[in-house]
């Protein structure tokens, strides 16, 4: 007798090859109108599954966790982060994690450099000049004056595959990289980026004019830019974050450059998405932050190897092997 197809629910909509791939070879249930799933429905979803596919749009907490069914044996995320999973609870119920690390590297970097590049030399601010009601008066040699970005100081916050990434750029255009994380990296890596470790986050964070946020969120790194330490940046300094926006204090931060006591931010996540703090949305109206919408991995290609590592994951699982991209506590 062939071998029963795993069943497989995917809370969002996928990648269209990715979705046919995953109706070929597994028993796959999908959002076709693409909406988040409410509680109820992934309690319905959890209790049901074999294998769960969700996004970073899904909380599966321990509460969830508690109403899994018998079948549910693997959790494998669409998406590199998994602070939307509780995952010690997962491991002790018997349920497998899994993720994407690797695919949205470079993606999510470029988006980083992008930021780095926009707030200080005022590109979202430029654009909408025009294409505003206002016209255009003409070249001044007064008018739109950023700062320069080269040969300033970038901390990264977080030196992993993206950080490294965003290091690599940034150095192409001239910044000395700075960083702060748990470990050192290798001394080759640190020598081809020329970069200078900072064992004390505070004392990185006093000298830097940019400082970009590229660690995961985990307990430990939950407002770990804190009101205290954006205290301690250059009145002239800027903030990117593409990592998760519960790594910064979100208030603490409009309020500063609210009151110019930091420069500006780039920030392409917030603390309580899908909702944008207000404060953030009126400096982004004065030309004082940009925000993006979550937008770092979002390329067709990076959807695309996202959604084949979900099948990698899923069908070394389902053989009885490891998974490739198995996520244990130790790791966050
Ligand atoms: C993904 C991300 O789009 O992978 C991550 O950690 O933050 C995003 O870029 C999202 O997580 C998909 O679940």
């Amino acid at each position: 007798m062939p071998k029963k197809k795993p069943l497989v629910v995917v809370t969002r909509r996928l990648p269209e090859s990715v979705e046919t791939r995953m109706r070929e070879l597994f028993d796959t249930r999908l959002n076709d109108d693409d909406r988040p799933l409410s509680q109820a429905e992934l309690v319905a979803a959890v209790k049901t599954a074999d294998v769960l596919v969700p996004t970073v749009t899904d909380r599966i907490d321990s509460a969830i966790l508690s109403q899994a069914g018998e079948n549910l044996k693997l959790i494998a995320n669409f998406g590199n982060g998994v602070d939307h999973i509780d995952v010690a609870t997962a491991l002790a119920r018997g349920i497998t994690v899994t993720n994407t690390p690797g695919v949205l590297t470079e993606d999510t970097a470029d988006m980083t450099m992008a930021l780095i590049l926009a707030v200080p030399r005022r590109l979202a601010e430029g654009s909408t000049i025009l294409t505003s009601d206002q016209e255009w008066q003409g070249w001044s040699p007064t008018w739109m004056l950023g700062h320069r970005i080269s040969n300033k100081r970038l901390g990264i916050i977080g030196m992993g595959r993206i950080g490294t990434a965003v290091a690599r750029r940034a150095k192409a255009f001239g910044l000395q990289i700075h960083y702060h994380n748990r470990r050192r990296v290798a001394p080759e890596l640190e020598e081809a980026l020329e970069a200078t470790y900072w064992e004390s986050l505070d004392q990185m964070l006093a000298r830097m004019h940019i400082v970009s946020v590229n660690c995961p969120h985990t307990p430990a790194t939950y407002h770990l830019l804190s009101a205290r330490r954006l205290k301690l940046l250059k009145k002239d300094a800027y903030i990117v974050n593409t990592a998760r926006g519960e790594i910064v204090d979100e208030n603490a931060l409009a309020r500063m450059i609210e009151a110019d006591e930091l420069a500006g931010a780039g920030l392409d996540v917030f603390e309580h998405e899908p909702a944008v703090n207000p404060k953030l949305v009126k400096l982004a109206r004065a030309g004082k932050v940009v925000l993006l919408p979550h937008m770092g991995s979002a390329t067709i290609e990076g959807r695309n190897d996202m959604g084949d590592k979900v099948i990698v994951n899923i069908r070394t699982f389902m053989d009885g092997h490891r998974p490739p991209d198995r996520v244990l506590p130790s790791m966050l």
